[in-house]
């Protein structure tokens, strides 16, 4: 075994997921590359691929980095490629350095799906699926405007930049907030996708301007850790949070009144999304460039009617 594959097996996992299909069989081999392993996001995503390629008649290996990490996401690229799937789906981990690792997939003849995040130039792709993530950024603020009528300062805490997801949300975020003067704009603080990196700023923060009135965490891990710094503080009457995601810990803290409202997106859709467009690329079908999967605000009111179908699995 080479000192790369050893690295490859060091840094990500095989992943068995929690749904109801297997990984299907079949003569077309599809292989789904997470963002990070472990994340209800990504483990929803690969149930709809999962059963999206069963129907299909292929097979789907999904491995994942240990962290949301393009130095570890590269090399499962890279060892990927040479097991020659017919295509790949994955959610690049930064915009610029994965792109090199995907076009040199795409010249050796594997089609690219783009699930989630993007890179830079996704013309390499057949396809990118996405939710509206700026459009969310944007209901984001609108969910904490409606909360505090008479406005005050908001933050957003972020993952890293190069994400392009949650780039985007902050773009939505910062350019709704732009528009309204009763709100000022304390900017963005990144997390590096750390719920505790993400805690520890949000108590900085309340320490320097106690008169905060509203949280926008990017993605799952931003807002447990958010959700967990105003606790700290003891905050969570002032501060209003709205979070990017539904995995079960984020609809534990809706439910406790910790956190406002979620942001929530539809991962299995995008996961069957892709799976299709993959398969039409293959069968050398016309493809989707681009197909946006929207987004679905959860409140605690919607949590167990409509809102219900929106939780992630785990
Ligand atoms: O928010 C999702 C995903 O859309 C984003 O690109 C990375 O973080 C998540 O996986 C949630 O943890």
């Amino acid at each position: 075994i080479s000192v790369a594959a050893l690295a490859v097996l060091s840094t990500s996992a095989l992943v068995l997921s929690g749904c109801s299909s297997d990984s299907g069989g079949g003569s077309n081999k599809l292989a789904f590359i997470q963002g990070v392993s472990g994340d209800e996001f990504y483990i929803s995503m690969q149930c709809g691929i999962e059963d999206a390629a069963k129907k299909a008649g292929a097979s789907v290996e999904v491995q994942g980095p240990a962290k949301f990490d393009p130095t570890l996401q590269k090399p499962i690229v890279d060892s990927v490629v040479a097991s020659r799937p017919a295509a790949i789906l994955i959610a690049p981990t930064d915009v610029a350095a994965m792109q090199a690792p995907l076009a040199a997939a795409e010249r050796a003849g594997i089609k690219i799906v783009l699930v989630d995040t993007t890179i830079n130039d996704p013309s390499i792709a057949v396809s990118a699926i996405s939710s509206d993530n700026a459009g969310g950024g944007a209901e984001a603020f609108s969910a904490i405007q409606q909360l505090n009528p008479s406005g005050g300062k908001v933050l957003v805490i972020s993952t890293d930049p190069g994400v392009s997801t949650a780039d985007a949300r902050v773009a939505g975020f910062s350019g709704a907030v732009a528009k309204d003067s009763k709100f000022s704009y304390l900017g963005v603080q990144y997390s590096h996708n750390d719920p505790a990196e993400a805690a520890k700023l949000v108590t900085a923060a309340l320490a320097k301007d106690p008169d905060i009135v509203g949280v926008f965490a990017t993605n799952t891990f931003a807002a447990e850790g958010t959700a967990t710094g105003v606790r700290q503080a003891g905050k969570q009457d002032q501060v209003k949070i709205v979070g990017f995601d539904a995995g079960p810990a984020q609809v534990k803290q809706l439910r406790e009144g910790v956190v406002q409202a979620l942001i929530a997106q539809q991962p299995g859709t995008i996961g069957t999304d892709g799976v299709e467009q993959a398969m039409n690329a293959i069968d050398d079908k016309p493809v989707t460039k681009t197909i946006s999967t929207g987004f679905h605000v959860i409140t605690k009111d919607t949590l167990d009617g409509e809102g219900a179908q929106y939780v992630y699995k785990s």
